[in-house]
């Protein structure tokens, strides 16, 4: 998509700390980071909104939404339990749909919220 950031990103033509990659993902950091850890998750084909997303993108959102364990471990914010199985650290997952789900890149992303509270705006 031509005017697309994140296409741009996706494409190289624009810089990004990315994190992950492979052939459909594309995982990098918040230019305005709300928590300590604050990740993009991004399909590489462009895809403006969820609502866009039929059921042949199934297997493309599992696949992002099982990214975010694996980078949660990966920047130190993943579940962990005590010995009395009391859980632990953990993170946030968001995908903002359309304006009045506050979008501002309309091409699929999902937030990776993590680390310490309190983070920007959240206790
Ligand atoms: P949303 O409100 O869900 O559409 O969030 C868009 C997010 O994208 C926002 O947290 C800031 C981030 N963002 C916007 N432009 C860029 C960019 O050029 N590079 C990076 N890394 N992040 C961006």
């Amino acid at each position: 998509m031509e005017n697309c950031i994140f296409c741009k990103i996706a494409a190289k033509q624009i810089p990004a700390s990315v994190v992950y990659e492979d052939d459909e993902l594309l995982a990098f950091k918040d230019i305005n980071p709300a928590a300590p850890v604050h990740l993009l998750v991004i399909p590489k084909r462009h895809v403006a909104t969820l609502s866009d997303c039929g059921a042949g993108d199934a297997p493309l959102l599992g696949k992002m939404l099982g990214l975010v364990p694996k980078l949660a471990a990966e920047f130190g914010c993943a579940v962990s339990y005590g010995a009395d199985g009391t859980p632990n650290g953990g993170y946030k997952t968001l995908i903002n749909s359309g304006p009045d789900g506050g979008q501002e890149v309309y091409h699929l992303h999902l937030h990776l919220y993590g680390g310490p509270r309190p983070w920007r705006g959240q206790r």
